[in-house]
């Protein structure tokens, strides 16, 4: 199958390049690198120190033989995304490149601009792309648990059937989102949802939850192939932060209550989400909703288990800090999610075992020299 990885230089869609690489899919990256520059806007880093895209290709041939194309450019680039499309003539297209931080898109007026812009015009001209030459392509786009918020009622998936004064009728399930960032991908359903209905595309939009780990298998292979690994207050995801701030020395860092509960996923279960997704491709006017979780934590269930493994394995005493909230969000709070249908088409999940948490936190040892102790509390406010 020929497959474009878009934002495929960064963390999910670097790990998934490689795995459906090493499968044989025929893949692409199409990604403007722009992650790149906006650690330097943030004077942030990845812990893991990561290859130049054009290294970490040539690495990968010469460990695997198997090529990755590259096609270095923006999704809002008309010219750039049209000739992508003539070139490649991709079956699938895997929609990862998005500005991704809810802090980043609260941080003012601009960063707000920037990411709705990037991200909602970004996937309409992808559907624009789709409809003038590739209509048969199957769009997987990478949505988030996010979209729906924290509703007093079960989380289906994607949809809700709704009886009123007698009638009824399936829509899509009802949005609360959190942040700008993730006002983005409401926007997102609900266009790819018209532009299916009205123009006969297929798509498959998959709900993740809070991705950790870092694929260390990568690691292993050769350190050239390493994946990003986030850890600051505005691109780390909070199981990722709290393993290193634990194996920093630092106090982890629970926004207030910690009853916070989200969906999560293991890094290696979003490759695997993805070739399943590839293999199993929405039919034409059809838009498929996944919740690609496999388990909910509170904050500080999360905090708890990562302090427990600091202490059996590595003899650390590490301390929990509830600190003030930089967020607008509750901290208690009901949260139920369907998550079957990712698991009825054949997922077996990775889950969260104290072995896991320990794998993490030994890619986060070896590197915690890396770490700049003033990006670690740098996430803006909501108000
Ligand atoms: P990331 O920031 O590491 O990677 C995104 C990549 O997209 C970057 O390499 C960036 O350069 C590229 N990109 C951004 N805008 C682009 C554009 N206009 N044109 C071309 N390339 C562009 O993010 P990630 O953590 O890998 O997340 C990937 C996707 O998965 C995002 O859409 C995100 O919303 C979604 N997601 C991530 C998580 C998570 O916990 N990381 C959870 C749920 C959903
Ligand atoms: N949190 C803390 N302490 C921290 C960091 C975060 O308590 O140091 C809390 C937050 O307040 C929040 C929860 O942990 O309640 C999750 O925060 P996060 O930063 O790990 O995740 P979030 O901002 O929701 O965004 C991440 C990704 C985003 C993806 C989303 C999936 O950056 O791209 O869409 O997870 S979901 O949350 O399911 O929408």
């Amino acid at each position: 199958m020929k497959i474009i990885i878009a934002g495929g230089d960064g963390f999910c869609g670097w790990a998934t390049a490689l795995w459906l690489s090493e499968r044989d899919f025929d893949v692409a990256i199409v990604d403007n690198l722009v992650r790149r520059e906006i650690d330097e806007e943030m004077g942030s880093n990845s812990l893991t120190p990561i290859a130049s895209l054009e290294e970490r290709v040539a690495k990968w041939k010469e460990v695997s033989g198997k090529e990755i194309k590259t096609y270095v450019g923006d999704l809002n680039d008309w010219d750039f995304l049209s000739k992508v499309f003539q070139e490649f003539k991709p079956e699938a297209f895997v929609h990862y490149a998005e500005q991704r931080s809810a802090p980043y898109s609260m941080i003012d007026r601009e960063h707000t601009i920037y990411t709705q812009q990037n991200n909602v015009l970004g996937t309409l001209n992808v559907l624009y792309a789709m409809k003038e030459f590739a209509p048969d392509c199957h769009l997987i786009k990478l949505g988030t648990m996010g979209e729906y918020g924290t509703p007093n009622i079960e989380i289906e998936e994607g949809y809700l059937e709704v009886e009123h004064k007698g009638r009824k009728d399936t829509f899509l399930f009802p949005k609360r989102p959190g942040s700008f960032y993730h006002l983005t991908k409401v926007h997102d359903t609900n266009n790819i949802f018209f532009a299916v209905n009205t123009w006969g595309l297929r798509a498959t939009d998959l709900n993740q939850g809070v991705v950790y780990g870092v694929d260390i298998d990568l690691n292993e292979k050769d350190p050239a192939l390493v994946n990003r690994f986030d850890y600051d207050g505005v691109y780390g995801t909070v199981l990722n932060r709290f393993i290193i701030q634990a194996a920093v020395g630092l106090p982890l860092s629970v926004y207030g209550k910690g009853g916070q509960t989200r969906g999560f996923i293991n890094i290696e279960d979003t490759v695997r989400c993805i070739e399943l997704a590839a293999k199993n491709p929405a039919d034409r006017g059809e838009l498929r909703i996944y919740n690609q979780i496999t388990e909910d934590f509170s904050v500080l269930e999360l905090a708890e288990r990562v302090q427990k493994v600091g202490k059996e394995r590595f003899g650390l005493d590490v301390e929990i800090n509830h600190v003030e909230n930089p967020r607008v969000e509750k901290e208690e709070h009901y949260f139920s999610t369907v998550k079957t249908k990712l698991k009825d088409l054949g997922l077996e999940e990775h889950l969260l075992t104290d072995e896991v948490i320990e794998k993490i936190f030994k890619l986060a040892l070896d590197n915690k020299d890396r770490l700049k102790k003033d990006l670690v509390m740098n996430s803006p406010s909501w108000k």
